[in-house]
Order: C-alpha cells, then structure tokens, then sequence
C-alpha cells in the first residue's frame, strides 16, 4: 500500500481526530466537532462511533447503528497508510464495546504522540443519557486515566470519579476538590463545564496541573435544554488550546462562543433539539487562523 506523503514542518497544518456519533439531525458530536475544527484550521479525520437518526436528548423513536464492529478495520487501514494525528477528541462513544476499541485506536498511533482530549459524554442534570448503562460508566472511568485532557461536566465528574452528584448544591470548595480529583485520575488539564458559583450565572472552571491555579469563566445563564452545547464548548476550547492559546485565553473563548450560540438560539426561538445555531458565528473562530 502507498503510505501517505506527511509533512513534517513545524509550521505544517494539523491533524485531528475527532472519535464521536453521528446525530444525523440535532447539531451535536461530529456535525459540530467538524466544523469548528475545520474553521479553526484544522485537518479534521473522523471516526464515527455510531449513526443515529437524531440525537437522544428529548426525541423519541430515534434509530442507532452500532458501528464498533467497524473501528478496528478502519483503525487498521489508517495505520498502514501511515496516517499521523496531533490530537485525538473523543466524545459520546455508544457502548463500553466502543470504549474497548479506543485501546486499539491509541495504541496504532502511540507513535503520533497525539494529545488525548476526552469529553466523557455520559449525561447531565445528575442523569444518565438514554441508551447509556453501567458498563459504560464503569468503561469510561477506566478510559479517563488515559487523557491529557478531561471535560467532563458535573454529572459526568460525579460519575467518572466515583462521588455523589451535588444537585445544585456546591461551592468553590467543591469544584477545586473535583478537580484535583479529576487530575488526579492522570489528566494534565481538567475543565469542569456547566458550573455556576454566582446567581443567575454559569460558565466552566479549568486547573491545569502545572499551573496550580483555578481558571474560572462565566456568562449570562440561559435557562434552556441547549444540546450539543458541551459539544460546542469542548470544539472550541480543543481548537483554541491547540493554536497555542493558553488555558485561561481557551477558556474564555470557549465560554464566549457557546454563549453566543446559546444567546442566538434563544433569540431564534427554534426547537431547542436542533442544537445550537453556531454557524453564523463561526467567522469568529477563523480569526484565530490569522494570529498564526
Ligand atoms: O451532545 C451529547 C450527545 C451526543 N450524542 C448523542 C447524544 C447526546 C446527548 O444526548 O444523545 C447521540
């Protein structure tokens, strides 16, 4: 087989991996991680975990095929290619099989040394999303350890660290413990999202583990089911922390721009299972390709 011809130059485009589902209708996972990586500048392959009619958030009747019978040989045939990734993003996975495959996934391309950006998409409100299970929770635990970088938000930090989720119920105390436990299971920056430490306001708290100091970012909260719109967040501060954006800049860009999207879709007063309405901002995001 002809292996890919990849430059090497410093300067060179980058490559990134985005392992999600295909909600076919509903604006989250691959259909909003692919477009704003590809308007930040990004090579963007993807790896489709799953295909489903519309997302699971507040539809009903929804098909789902299975595609973890597929990952290995699609794995297989990017690594005799010689295909290399920058970073690899993985969010709503299906089953613990999916999880499985991901072991075969990172050990092709150990030598790409890709950054493992992992969203561990199991739910919110302190509630599991539908079709998801035990042994998924139980997957993702383990699968977290491997991560450079964990977003996980309340829910899934309750569930991923094993601990009681706290409602509305926590404080700043709070969100630092979570954290260092989250960086603690291995990750070097952790971002819990949808975190509110004043009234009427919600935005995401970041510890990196170098650092040592909290970054806190919020915005006006918007009370609504916004779907996707941690799928919006974890795009854009992937996209910005990989342009070299230090964690607080990528923070706020990211907490910016999911805001903005939530503000539009409010204003547009569609069905908030669409998704958000990011497309009109994502000019935003390209001025970043200009910086450098
Ligand atoms: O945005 C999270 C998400 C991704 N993929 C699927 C989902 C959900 C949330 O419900 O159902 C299929």
């Amino acid at each position: 087989m002809q292996k890919l011809k990849l430059s090497h130059a410093p300067d060179r485009q980058r490559r990134v991996l985005a392992v999600h589902d295909i909600s076919c209708i509903g604006r989250c996972s691959l259909t909003v991680a692919l477009p704003v990586l590809s308007a930040m500048g990004f090579e963007t392959s993807i790896l489709p975990t799953s295909i489903l009619s519309t997302h699971t958030g507040g539809f009903e009747g929804y098909t789902c095929r299975d595609l973890s019978g597929d990952m290995d040989p699609i794995v297989d045939h990017w690594h005799a290619l010689g295909v290399r990734f920058d970073a690899i993003f993985t969010g709503w996975l299906g089953t613990h099989r999916h999880i499985g495959r991901l072991a075969h996934l990172l050990e092709a391309f150990e030598d790409s040394r890709a950054e493992l950006i992992v969203d561990p998409v199991m739910g919110d409100n302190g509630r599991l999303y539908a079709t998801l299970d035990d042994d998924y929770v139980h997957a993702m635990r383990a699968y977290c350890a491997r991560a450079d970088m964990l977003l996980p938000n309340l829910t899934e930090a309750a569930l991923v660290t094993g601990t009681e989720y706290p409602g509305d119920r926590y404080d700043r105390a709070y969100v630092e413990e979570m954290l260092r436990r989250l960086l603690d299971l291995g990750a070097r920056t952790a971002v819990l999202t949808g975190v509110s430490l004043a009234p009427e306001r919600i935005g995401a708290v970041a510890l990196d583990r170098a650092e040592g100091t909290l970054h806190y970012v919020d915005s006006e909260f918007i009370p609504g089911m916004w779907h996707g719109a941690g799928d919006v967040f974890a795009s854009v501060l992937l996209g910005a922390h990989l342009r070299g954006k230090d964690t607080a800049e990528s923070l706020r860009m990211a907490v910016r721009f999911t805001a903005a999207c939530i503000r539009r879709t409010r204003d547009a007063g569609t069905d908030e299972r669409l998704g958000l309405q990011f497309e009109p901002e994502l000019a935003k995001l390209s001025s970043l390709i200009q910086e450098n």
